[in-house]
């Protein structure tokens, strides 16, 4: 046989190995890594494999069933540990998508916006915010690089926010805007969890800049990258909204 006639290899534009970098990549929480193998994720997902879209679309519609595996295992009853004051960590370890330098101040004229399936989209100024019954958790924050370290926050449940603006309750998604240019998103059950915060203050004092000033969301039930800090929106929708890492291949639920 000629080169030529040989039969073209190449046509197979992702192998075997690509996929699996891209497994390794996707499943931090170690879902895919355990109990998938390559044929499997061709069965499960119904999905080509062979080009690079199809492999997308596989590992995406296995996220998605692994979000529906989390979310109907969440419990809106069950509260995560909280710690006594000792326990805090200090100093607490900043992380963001960028350096510490580059935190931003809150901009002039700040205010909260609400947007999406609510009765009442007036925006929100801090005052307003301040005005709402608070609460307060010492919690651990778990972030998905594979630290954590337990802190203080303290701020309006995010049940009660969205009570009072009147968001349909059935609808499927909270989201998140920040000024920062970062997003999230999480589903409406865990939103209604009882510790999930819209944080107004940190280890007892108001929320600096780093810390997502003027308000954070603080949600013990999911990794760390889902406390959206330096929120700027919040939209109630059942268009599935997902986020700045969830985009990179995060798990979207990211429950701990
Ligand atoms: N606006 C905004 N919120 C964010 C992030 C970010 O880059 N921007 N990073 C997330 C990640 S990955 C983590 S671990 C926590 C870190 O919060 P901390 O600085 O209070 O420890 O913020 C989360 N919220
Ligand atoms: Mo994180």
């Amino acid at each position: 046989m000629t080169d030529q006639l040989k039969p073209e290899r190449k046509l197979v534009a992702v192998s075997a190995d690509d996929i699996k970098a891209q497994l390794a990549r996707v499943s931090r929480r170690g879902f895919l890594k355990r109990t998938l193998s390559l044929g499997g994720l061709a069965l499960l997902s119904g999905c080509d494999l062979s080009t690079h879209s199809g492999v997308d679309a596989a590992l995406e519609s296995i996220l998605r069933f692994d979000d529906r595996v989390q979310a109907a295992l969440f419990s809106r009853d069950r509260l995560v540990q909280t710690y006594p004051a000792s326990a805090i960590t200090r100093p607490f370890r900043f992380n963001a998508y960028y350096p510490e330098w580059q935190v931003r101040d809150v901009p002039d004229g700040w205010v909260l916006n609400v947007a999406g399936q609510v009765a009442e989209k007036r925006p929100w100024t801090l005052e307003a915010l301040m005005a709402l019954p608070q609460e307060s958790q010492i919690t651990r924050h778990i972030c998905i690089e594979g630290w954590s370290q337990i802190g203080q926050w303290r701020g309006v449940p995010l049940h009660v926010f969205l009570r009072h603006i009147g968001a349909d309750l059935s609808a499927r998604y909270v989201a998140f805007t920040c000024f920062d240019g970062y997003s999230t998103s999480i589903d409406m059950a865990s939103a209604l969890h009882p510790q999930t915060l819209l944080a107004l203050d940190f280890d007892s004092k108001p929320l600096e800049p780093q810390w997502g000033a003027p308000v954070r969301l603080r949600i013990p039930t999911k990794l760390g990258f889902k406390s959206a800090k330096n929120i700027e929106a919040i939209e109630v929708t059942n268009t599935f909204p997902g986020g700045y890492w969830e985009q990179q291949g995060y798990d979207w639920f990211a429950g701990v």
